[in-house]
């Protein structure tokens, strides 16, 4: 028998749109896996859920969770992992936050294992998850950043409703029904959950993601440009962002004009510069209409790549369309890459 070493690991909003993912991952053994604790709110505690064919019982998130877990992931909101991460670190285990709690928190790496698992050796306990939108960024213009230089992002996202969670999709179901029997449709979840009103997503675009700071920025796109900063590790990369909600299920698409160091640089040598970023894939020609799309990159692990042109008017200005499924690579997936990662790194306890 052998006596490798197993990690124990609890997942905290294991019935979510992001733990049932995390469940799919944690199912392939991206490394060697001992006993799983799957914790909720006390609306699903006590339900069943199937991990490797075996079939376990949810427990509530509490204080006491933690004992004996090796690695703990948090996907049930910031206020949730606000409360209980000092639990869990306390315990012994390395937290793995998934929400925006505290992420931007000198003291905790935050990573896209393709762009910056060096930084994981910092960790007092905890590492950040990033925001969606700023994982399939930051995966895409690595390259870009190392090969070339890169002075200036400006993005604007096409956002899935999923990222929102599960009562945003269901909402975008509900909306679509009734917009079809001509019925007036119920708005209660978008464009945020805490704000004052409310709009229809189906059939619409909404220019609000989160709530929104004084600046005039929501704070989704904050995230991105904050986040974005942290991660490639420049305080002088200049990011504006614009994030719009669409009524599509899965998968962030995003336009992305960038700024780069060098000068005389072709479209096809920044493509091929792309395509050789770990985890990202090109798929990229105007002569047979080949660009990604929400649906066809949805399900997938990588970030996709089209519609690579060189600006017509500056030398060093280039655009591109990004494509990743926000659950999986936007958070479950990089999420456990980062548990990966920490493994091989032997980082944890
Ligand atoms: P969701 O589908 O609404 O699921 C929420 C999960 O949190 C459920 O498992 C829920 O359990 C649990 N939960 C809620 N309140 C809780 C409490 N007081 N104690 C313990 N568990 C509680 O949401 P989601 O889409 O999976 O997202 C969850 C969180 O992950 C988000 O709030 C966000 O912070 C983060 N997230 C990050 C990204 C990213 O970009 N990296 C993307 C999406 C989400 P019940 O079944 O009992 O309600
Ligand atoms: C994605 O309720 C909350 O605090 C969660 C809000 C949320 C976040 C967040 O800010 O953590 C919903 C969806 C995110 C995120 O990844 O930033």
């Amino acid at each position: 028998m052998s006596n490798a070493k197993t990690y124990n690991i609890a997942i905290v909003g294991a019935t979510g749109a992001v733990g049932q993912n995390i469940i799919t991952f944690i199912e392939e053994n991206p490394f060697p896996i001992g006993e799983v604790k799957l914790l909720s709110s006390p609306r699903s505690a006590g339900s069943k859920v199937k991990v490797n064919d075996i079939e376990l019982t949810v427990e509530e998130a509490k204080e006491t969770s933690f004992e004996g877990i090796d690695i703990a992931f948090f996907s049930a909101g910031g206020s949730v992992s606000e409360a209980l991460v000092p639990a869990a670190i306390k315990s012994g285990a390395i937290a793995i936050d998934n929400t925006s709690a505290f992420r931007m928190d000198e003291t905790v790496p935050l990573v896209v294992p393709e762009v910056n698992a060096n930084h994981l050796k910092e960790n007092k306990g905890l590492i950040a998850n990033p925001n969606c939108s700023t994982i399939q960024m930051v995966a895409a213009l690595k390259p870009i950043q190392e090969k070339l230089g890169l002075n200036k992002i400006i993005v604007s996202t096409y956002q899935a409703v999923s990222g929102a969670g599960l009562a945003a999709e269901e909402e975008l179901v509900n909306q679509t029904h009734q917009s079809l029997k001509q019925e007036e449709m119920t708005a209660e979840v978008l464009p945020a959950g805490g704000d004052k009103k409310h709009y229809p997503i189906a059939f619409n675009a909404l220019p609000q993601i989160d709530l929104f700071e004084d600046n005039g920025y929501t704070k989704e796109e904050m995230k991105m440009i904050n986040e974005t900063k942290k991660i490639m590790n420049d305080d002088t990369l200049q990011v504006a962002a614009t994030c719009v909600r669409l009524p599509v299920f899965t998968s962030h698409a995003e336009s992305v004009y960038v700024e780069i160091d060098q000068a005389g640089i072709s479209a096809d040598k920044f493509k091929e510069i792309i395509a050789s970023g770990e985890g990202i894939i090109l798929e990229d020609d105007p002569a047979t209409q080949t660009y990604p799309t929400p649906l066809s990159s949805a399900g997938k692990k990588e970030v996709f790549v089209g519609r690579v042109r060189k600006d017509l008017d500056n030398d060093k200005g280039f655009h591109l369309w990004i494509v990743s499924d926000n659950l999986i690579k936007g958070a479950a997936w990089n999420t456990v890459q980062i548990a990966q990662s920490l493994v091989e790194q032997n980082l944890v306890k």
